[in-house]
């Protein structure tokens, strides 16, 4: 790892936002931790039945809360728990008093509705404007924001952050590819936010238009919304010819800015002032020690409208609270591999779709863009690669690719899978989250490896 002089981190608070906070003593921090999950503790309790009824249950008032260690005690909270009271059931403000709402697509049964008073929005643009400047974006930086603008909070979640820090954004969203590359050109934007697969879709457009984009001005990349691998990260960095920081965040728990890699990029910083963070064994809930890894559960301290007590992310990933050479404080996520729900269990192997994305780029011949198909062939789950060979390979060398990606997804990762490698392009693009995982079993079936 670099050291922070080798980083040119010299002055350690050089890119942070909110220097005081960022590098607050552990103990201080978890001073102001207590005291904001008391308070958020009333406001779910006073509030919201949901969370009453389950305190109550538990056992606990919010004032029998006298030490973090207490969090354990508190009843968990899940994306059916935000369905099942939908729409507005797990608010803790009445709607007349937001600002604004969000919901999640919802491409299996009820969307997920989130809402935000006037502080809730000023804080997620200051969370917003802090992973930013975090990840080396400065004031009067022209910042092409390609993320989604609508019920997904990736668009405006990193526009009002941008506009907060003092950023020129140019409010884009997804989609109008050619016109994307032109204008990041003309602009000559230093940041681009996008979903890591958009941002490829760029370069693609990009290198077919004859534009290098290598050659703009563009120097730093704020990829998140989906998992992507370190593989995916080096051929993201080399077509666009920048920095590829990694940004997490999720819509029930504010969007965009949880957290975020710093130049040292060993681990995402989540911003502790205002979120708890845990990691529990899926099955049982027991929380892991830091370094294993797990299910990601966040605490609101802060929001007003939704807060929400020990939310199960369903992500897997692990923490780390050793300092980091930034000289920030703040626990470390550590790279997200992907979400419980997509896990995929072929012959009782576990595998996420990045772990095949992580062998699949880079591989000599092979663009990086793929799809899993999942099939039921009589009792057993069966998973097929659509892999894409790189434009100028002939077809006739298709069949080795094939075998060769065969050959180290077996010796990688313990699965034997068919391969399938296709014409450039046969693919979709995504101009959002990319849709990785074709599942062609039976409905009822569906889900039952998950
Ligand atoms: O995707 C918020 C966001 C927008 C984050 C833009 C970063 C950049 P949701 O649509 O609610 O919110 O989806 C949240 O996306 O639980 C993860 O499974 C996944 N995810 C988000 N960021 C990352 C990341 C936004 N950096 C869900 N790495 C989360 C891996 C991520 N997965």
């Amino acid at each position: 790892m670099l050291s922070s002089a080798e980083l040119g981190l010299a002055a350690p608070t050089r890119s942070m936002l909110h220097p005081d906070v960022e590098t607050l003593p552990r103990e201080r921090l978890e001073a102001l931790q207590l005291e904001r999950l008391r308070a958020t503790l009333k406001n779910a309790y006073a509030h919201v039945p949901l969370h009453r009824a389950r305190l109550d249950a538990a056992g606990i008032a919010p004032d029998d809360v006298r030490s973090l260690d207490d969090l354990q005690r508190l009843p968990f909270t899940q994306k059916t728990d935000l369905r099942d009271h939908y729409p507005f059931g797990l608010f803790a403000r009445p709607v007349a008093q937001l600002s604004r709402l969000h919901a999640s697509s919802g491409t299996t049964g009820r969307p997920t509705v989130v809402g935000y008073t006037r502080r809730d929005l000023a804080l997620w643009a200051d969370l917003m404007a802090r992973s930013l400047a975090c990840a080396g974006t400065r004031r009067g930086d022209v910042l092409h924001n390609a993320y989604g603008y609508g019920l997904f909070t990736g668009g405006l979640g990193a526009h009002y952050g941008a506009e907060r820090l003092g950023a020129v954004v140019v409010p884009m969203s997804g989609g109008s590819t050619e016109r994307q590359v032109q204008l990041i050109m003309d602009f000559r934007a230093r940041v681009l936010c996008a979903t890591p697969s958009y941002a490829l879709a760029i370069a693609e457009v990009a290198e077919k238009l004859g534009l290098d984009l290598r050659s703009s001005a563009l120097e730093i990349g704020m990829f998140g919304a989906e998992p992507w691998s370190a593989a995916m990260r080096v051929e993201i960095e080399q077509r666009l010819g920048l920095r590829a920081v990694d940004i997490y965040g999720l819509s029930e728990i504010m969007g965009p800015g949880v957290a975020c890699e710093c130049a040292v990029r060993n681990g995402l910083h989540g911003w502790e002032d205002h979120f708890l963070f845990e990691i529990i064994e899926p099955e049982t809930g027991r929380v892991l020690p830091d370094g294993e890894a797990g299910e990601l559960v966040i605490t609101t301290l802060s929001k007003e409208a939704l807060p929400m007590l020990r939310y199960r992310t369903r992500d897997i990933t692990r923490l780390a609270r050793t300092p980091c050479d930034c000289g920030r404080t703040h626990a470390r996520i550590l790279r997200v591999t992907g979400r419980n729900d997509d896990m995929l269990i072929i012959r009782g192997v576990n595998v996420y779709p990045s772990q095949i994305e992580a062998v699949l780029v880079g591989r000599p011949g092979i663009a990086p863009h793929y799809q899993l198909v999942v099939e039921r062939r009589g009792s057993l789950d069966h998973v097929a690669i659509e892999a894409e060979a790189l434009p100028g390979i002939p077809e006739a060398q298709w069949p080795a690719l094939a075998h060769d990606v065969v050959h180290h997804v077996k010796s990688l990762i313990g699965i034997s899978t068919e391969v399938a490698v296709r014409g450039p392009g046969c693919i979709p693009r995504s101009q959002g989250k990319a849709v990785r995982v074709r599942d062609l079993r039976p409905k009822e079936d569906a889900g039952a490896l998950k």
